[in-house]
């Protein structure tokens, strides 16, 4: 998994999240809807037009979620343990489609802070979400 460079890397990358986890998660959010439609099929409660305030608070909830990982990066299976389970018995989301989004936050990423998405980081971040969507997606069954 991730060694204790790389772990290194993603503390010091979110550093530059913190501030902008509400823009950040929407902006993720609404590529991920638009690049990957079937993903809408999720939020048929969600109002999904461009600046949408369900966007919004759904967009910083996620990220949130992501900087609690970030600060439990040696425990992301109890850090994540509620979450995992609401993924598996409620929410029930192809797990295919947690690569969706974890693309599209690194796009948004690169965008607003291109100097910090060295390959480097690149492959910690990408480490470090795919090794979240495995937590979140660890008891469906
Ligand atoms: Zn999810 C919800 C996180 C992915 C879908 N999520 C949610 C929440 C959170 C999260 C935090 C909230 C919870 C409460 O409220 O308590 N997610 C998350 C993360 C991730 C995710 C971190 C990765 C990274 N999800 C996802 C995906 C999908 C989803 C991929 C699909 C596509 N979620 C979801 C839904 C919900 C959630 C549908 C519910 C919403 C509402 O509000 O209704």
């Amino acid at each position: 998994m991730l060694n204790a460079d790389e772990k290194q890397l993603i503390k010091h990358a979110w550093e530059k999240v913190l501030g902008h986890q509400e823009d950040f998660g929407a902006e993720a959010l609404e590529r991920m809807f638009t690049v990957y439609p079937q993903t809408k099929t999720y939020f048929p409660h969600f109002d999904l037009h461009h600046g949408s305030a369900q966007v919004r608070t759904h967009g910083k909830k996620v990220l949130s979620a992501l900087g609690e990982a970030v600060n439990h990066i040696d425990d992301l299976d109890s850090a994540l343990s509620k979450l995992s389970d609401m993924h598996a018995q409620t929410l029930r989301v192809d797990p295919v489609n947690f690569k969706f989004l974890n693309h599209c936050f690194l796009v948004v990423v690169a965008i607003h802070h291109p100097g910090v998405l060295t390959p480097e980081v690149h492959v910690s971040l990408d480490k470090f979400l795919s090794a979240v969507a495995t937590v979140l997606t660890s008891k469906y069954r």
